[in-house]
């Protein structure tokens, strides 16, 4: 029998979408935006000028890649993770180093999405047959937990691209601290943090003037009309983005332009806005040494040393337990 206690809705995204729109303040999940056209639209953005991340982590694994692979490497044989692997350009830096290099080692790209982990297998045997690849679909922290238990391979685990961003510092202690308990005395962690710089640059990468950005946001309400039968019109909402200089949190929101009332059928729900009502979408979070050293701190991980591009635009550091 099915558990009576068990929610009402037919999923979390029903579930989530409720409770963020039946919220004051408003609010809704970004991780929520990546389905199909989602992925696509931040392959878009990871292309524009503006978003900086992409092309400062790119120099920054271009520049330093014979000593981020020699740092990797051990006698035997290891495992390397990657937690949310994307289309793996940034990646495919590395591996190519490592191939190069004669170093032994297994790559495991961990994904939810099995249609990601087979086109990134694919994309390989094509341009470097000779990494072994081992595709683990899954959450990351089941896959953690399994690779913990059942292999004694020294483990390097790789999170590009500032994803931990999209976390407040405490769900990022929590998520590195999952990571820490899954690793071993020999295992480092590699990720990308994006850096407190000029205000404006950052406002520019989540503001562009093409509107990628804003349909990429605009995308959660896509999904509602899509999957909950949604009634929102997207025109009637505004991107607006902001950045605080001392917090270095960057916040997206979508701002109701008049009074209205949308109706989410498969909700039984009928939101009311009031004029320039927010929802907050996203956080992107910015981050210095500090606040790095204190997360890793937080989360029993230190701090080993950090790569970063010339004008210290993005670092990736490196963490043991
Ligand atoms: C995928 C979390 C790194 O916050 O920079 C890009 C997502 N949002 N533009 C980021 C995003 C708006 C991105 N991360």
């Amino acid at each position: 029998m099915k558990n009576q206690s068990a929610t009402m809705f037919e999923s979390v995204f029903a579930e989530d979408t409720h409770k963020g729109l039946t919220s004051y303040p408003k609010f809704l999940h970004s991780k929520y935006i990546y389905d199909k056209k989602g992925d696509k639209l931040f392959q878009e953005i990871m292309a524009m000028p503006e978003y900086y991340l992409t092309s400062c982590e790119f120099d920054i694994l271009k520049q330093n890649k014979t000593d981020i692979a020699k740092i990797f490497s051990s006698e035997n044989s290891f495992d390397l993770i990657e937690l949310g692997a994307g289309d793996g350009k940034k990646t495919k830096l590395l591996l190519k180093e490592l191939v190069d290099k004669n170093y032994k080692f297994n790559y495991l790209p961990v994904d939810i999405s099995q249609n990601v982990l087979d086109e990134l297998e694919n994309a390989l045997k094509d341009e470097i047959p000779q990494v072994s690849v081992k595709t683990q679909q899954g959450t990351y922290f089941e896959t953690l937990e399994k690779l913990a238990e059942y292999n004694s391979r020294k483990k390097v685990i790789l999170v590009l691209g500032s994803n931990i961003g999209n976390l407040s510092h405490s769900e990022a202690v929590d998520f590195l601290r999952n990571i820490a308990v899954a690793m071993s005395d020999d295992d480092m962690l590699f990720m990308g943090f994006d850096q407190k710089k000029d205000p404006q640059i950052i406002m520019n990468a989540y503001n562009d003037p093409a509107g990628i950005t804003e349909r990429f946001n605009k995308n959660l309400l896509v999904r509602i009309n899509h999957e909950l039968g949604g009634e929102f019109e997207l025109e009637k909402f505004k991107h607006w983005e902001t950045y605080d200089p001392e917090t270095g949190t960057a916040r997206s929101f979508l701002v109701s332009k008049e009074e209205q009332r949308v109706k989410i059928h498969r909700l039984e729900l009928e939101v009311k806005f009031d004029a320039w009502e927010s929802i907050h979408t996203e956080i992107s979070q910015k981050y210095d040494d500090a606040i790095v050293s204190w997360l890793a701190d937080e989360a029993g991980l230190l701090v080993e040393r950090n790569f970063a591009d010339s004008n210290n635009c993005f670092k990736n550091y490196i963490f043991r337990r």
